[in-house]
């Protein structure tokens, strides 16, 4: 199992720089402030808040192309270089932030497992165009191409080894452009569309997506885009898609997670406190990360007061 003695270090990536809208930018400190690492201590862990990374104040005045691979290609290799440099047992949790910080998040794992992660991108879209292929001009839209080292050098010139391919998929899309679909096509990229999804049950899909990435057990990751679920249970997203995963169906999926010693990193991403002003789509978020996080057996109750206290 997820070696529970592993504390886990969240890392807040602050940045809404490669998004439409700055308020995905606010997702590190509402989660910390919706009590995610008590959260995570509840569900048996030992967890830490390790830092929250801002983008650098002069980064907003991106409007061109080049400027904004630019300050998001510097922020993404701060953030790579913070995971890179967390002690040696913890398990690093990223909160976004836009898709966009993804860049530097599995570069920075890479950097710290010697080695490229495998990887599950769950997401309702592919993220696989490049600065040529964008219709909209966001770099959201661009993270997983410059992972598997498509695209502009701002976005792929990082510290730590891209990703291989055959060790990567995509979980929950239905909504790409053709340009994107085409590179993973070519790349090899295994894509599990929510037709699938319907089709087989997410539960044999997941099945699927863990043994392409943890084959040769070097080490996986997960990246988890919110928009990936159904806009009916969490709207606080800044691309909302019709048709998508159930909360309590992903979050009985990702309890396998748990088992799993070469579960490496995890990060989740595009949260926008601004859509939820009552705090629901928070705890939802919140008992997605129990569900991958939280220690496989519950602890015994423990005269420790220390472990008595979490509840
Ligand atoms: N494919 C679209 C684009 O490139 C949407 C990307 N938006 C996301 N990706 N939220 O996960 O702009
Ligand atoms: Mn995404
Ligand atoms: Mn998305
Ligand atoms: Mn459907």
């Amino acid at each position: 199992p997820q070696q529970p003695e592993q504390a886990l270090a969240l890392l807040g990536a602050a940045s809404a720089l490669g998004a439409p809208d700055p308020g995905s930018a606010r997702g590190p400190s509402a989660l910390e402030g919706s009590g995610l690492v008590a959260s995570l201590r509840a569900a048996g862990r030992t967890a830490r808040w390790s830092a929250t990374l801002e983008p650098s104040p002069l980064s907003d005045t991106a409007h061109d192309m080049r400027t904004s691979l630019q300050v998001n290609g510097a922020f993404a290799t701060r953030l790579a270089d913070a995971i890179a440099g967390l002690p040696a047992g913890e398990f690093p949790l990223v909160l976004g932030g836009d898709h966009a910080i993804a860049t530097g998040t599995w570069r920075g794992v890479g950097h710290r497992i010697g080695q490229a992660p495998g990887l599950i991108w769950i997401d309702a879209h592919l993220d696989s165009h490049t600065a040529h292929t964008t219709h909209s001009g966001n770099i959201h839209g661009m993270p997983l191409a410059a992972l598997l080292g498509e695209g502009a050098p701002e976005l792929t010139d990082l510290p730590g080894p891209c990703l291989d391919p055959a060790r990567c998929c995509v979980v929950g899309a239905r909504a790409w452009e053709a340009e994107e679909h085409a590179l993973l096509q070519r790349l090899g990229v295994r894509i599990f569309t929510m037709d699938e999804v319907h089709r087989r049950g997410l539960h044999a899909v997941m099945g699927d997506a863990l043994a392409i990435t943890r084959a040769g057990g070097r080490g996986f990751g997960l990246s988890l885009d919110l928009d990936a679920l159904d806009p009916g249970e969490l709207p606080a997203v800044t691309c909302p898609e019709p048709d998508g995963l159930g909360v309590a169906s992903l979050a009985a999926e990702l309890r396998r997670l748990r088992a799993c010693p070469d579960f490496v990193a995890m990060e989740i991403v595009e949260y926008r406190p601004d859509l939820d002003p009552d705090g629901l789509c928070a705890a939802r978020i919140v008992k997605l990360a129990q569900s991958a996080l939280g220690r496989e057996t519950m602890p015994a109750p423990s005269a420790d007061p220390s472990v008595a206290k979490v509840q």
